[in-house]
């Protein structure tokens, strides 16, 4: 099957997973609820749960665990990031998956409150969907716990606000922000699906700095769009990075070497992805496809 209809499959998979395992939106109190929906529901590219969906595929054991409600946390954390993101006190925009961002569409309050019971949920999901495997809801909440927290996920966006702050961070601010900010949760999507997939800490390293080259290409790939793409194809405001006098990898190494390092990054992935175990043709093509959106 060719990359947009695997992916498009996988797609509609994780709908349906997201609507089976997030509350309704008229659970009480409503607002909150219907919130946390309007974002999810706003759609998104699903990248990350689609790649713990397109490992845990790839496992040869014998039976393993439904992986749906694992990517869904992860959508769930990966949505609450955007979220908060989005505040007044953060990036401040108005425009997110295409739709008005969620403290536009409702209030500050709501948002704050909806972007933490996104994350909330994603733990809550893990706890419950694995509660019949217990070292595998352990594995899998202690991967994803590590990825949120304030080393990672968190502390690449408070160094972000900081750096931008500043207006003059170096390429190892940049590289340390990425890592951290993008690409760590793209490692963790992989790694999740890892588990899953029940392989050893040997494959789980190779899927990490397959997760490490995949992410920074994104987050290079994010800095391109950001100053060639229009916002009404991306879905979310762009020329932001300028206009704010942001440090991106344009920035500092200009459009030509960034497009040479998306294609480093990406051909680094594909490489350790050919060498997994399984049919690793999705993944290695997903890669590419992620890399194509600059051309
Ligand atoms: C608030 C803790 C906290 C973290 C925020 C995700 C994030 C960190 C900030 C969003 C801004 C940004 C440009 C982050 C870099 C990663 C990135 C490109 C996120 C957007 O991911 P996509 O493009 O979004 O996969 P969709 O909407 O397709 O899911």
């Amino acid at each position: 099957m060719e990359v947009t209809n695997k992916l498009k499959s996988l797609v509609a998979r994780i709908e349906t997973g997201l609507d089976q395992h997030v509350p309704a939106a008229d659970t009480r109190p409503s607002q909150l609820h219907a919130a946390m929906r309007y974002s999810l529901e706003a759609g998104g590219k699903r990248l990350r749960p689609a790649l713990v969906l397109a490992v845990a595929e790839l496992s040869e054991a014998p039976k393993i665990p439904d992986p749906l409600p694992a990517a869904v946390a992860i959508e769930c954390l990966h949505t609450y990031s955007l979220i908060h993101d989005d505040l007044p006190c953060m990036d401040d925009d108005d425009l997110r998956r295409g739709r008005a961002t969620v403290h536009r569409e409702f209030d500050e309050a709501t948002a704050l409150l909806a972007g933490d019971s996104l994350l909330t949920h994603a733990f809550a999901l893990l706890a419950e969907a694995y509660a019949a495997t217990p070292t595998l809801s352990h594995a899998l909440i202690r991967e994803l716990s590590d990825t949120a927290g304030s080393q990672r996920l968190i502390g690449g966006q408070m160094a972000d606000l900081l750096g931008e702050a500043k207006g003059d961070a170096t390429p190892e601010d940049l590289d340390y922000i990425h890592l951290n900010k993008t690409a760590a949760m793209i490692e963790t999507a992989l790694v999740m699906g890892g588990i899953l997939a029940k392989w050893d800490s040997e494959q789980l390293d190779a899927l990490r700095r397959a997760g490490r080259n995949l992410g920074l290409a994104f987050q290079i790939v994010d800095d391109i769009l950001d100053v060639t793409a229009d916002t009404a194809t991306l879905g979310k405001t762009v020329g932001k990075d300028e206009a704010t006098q942001k440090t991106t990898y344009v920035r500092l190494h200009g459009l030509e070497v960034s497009r040479q390092k998306v294609q480093q990054r990406t051909t680094e992935a594909i490489a350790i992805f050919s060498d997994l175990p399984g049919d690793t043709a999705f993944l290695e093509n997903l890669a590419r496809s992620m890399a194509q959106r600059i051309n």
